[in-house]
């Protein structure tokens, strides 16, 4: 019998690869990961003719956007995202992802990620983000306001989760994206978790197999 192979091709500070990266974990399916160096292009390009990550190679077929990818593999076997959607939650994500992309992308390429393992790596990222956050330097020098902004979020998050093993009881989709912003935050230090958020980080990265960047926070 023919056995399906999945790659899936990823960044690991990439919160669009985190989601795509928690499915395969939650419904425990295996899968290899290849982790694109920041400025391969000619991979991507190959793959999916731009370049963007995740990738899902499954049996020499490509599918990108993070979401499809989420949905096919949930697909598989029994559905595990059920549970209802809140509104609640879209509105929480929308007003803390501007100060966490602008904190978290200079923070990203100081991490010991594989994506960032080159200089050219590195040098590349860093050109082509600060176009549209400006200099790194004074973002990490000065990052307080944000940081209050960010903690006053999570202040109220923690009324918002029903539950640690899912935002709305059930999971769903809102786990997807709420993990996956919570992953890119937790690069950033001095951000304070509430006990309820803090039990929801940890129980979804247990369950999902994806590890925080507590340990790289800066
Ligand atoms: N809509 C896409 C967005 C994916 C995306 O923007 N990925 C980023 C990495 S976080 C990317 O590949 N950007 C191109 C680059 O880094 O050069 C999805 O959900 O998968």
């Amino acid at each position: 019998m023919n056995q399906t192979t999945r790659i899936l091709h990823i960044y690991e500070h990439c919160p669009f690869c985190v989601k795509a990266l928690m499915i395969f974990g939650l419904k425990d399916i295996p899968f290899e990961r290849r982790v694109f160096l920041n400025d391969d292009e000619a991979g991507p390009i190959s793959m999916v003719g731009r370049k963007v990550v995740p990738i899902l190679e499954e049996n020499g077929r490509y599918m990108s956007e993070s979401m499809d990818i989420v949905s096919h593999i949930d697909g598989l076997g029994a559905p595990l995202l059920t549970g209802p959607v809140r509104p609640e939650i879209a509105d929480w994500l929308k007003a803390g992802s501007r100060a966490t992309y602008r904190l978290f992308l200079p923070r990203a390429v100081c991490t010991p990620l594989p994506e960032f393992a080159t200089t050219s790596a590195r040098a590349g990222f860093i050109r082509r983000k600060e176009e549209s956050t400006g200099a790194f330097w004074e973002i990490l020098a000065d990052g307080s306001k944000e940081i209050a902004e960010l903690n006053a979020l999570l202040e109220k998050l923690a009324s918002l989760i029903q539950s640690p093993e899912a935002v709305n009881g059930t999971l769903s989709t809102d786990d997807i994206h709420l993990f996956a912003q919570l992953h890119s935050m937790s690069l950033i230090k001095g951000l304070r978790y509430p006990l309820e958020v803090e039990a929801y980080r940890q129980v979804m990265s247990e369950k999902s197999g994806v590890d925080l960047l507590d340990l790289f926070s800066v």
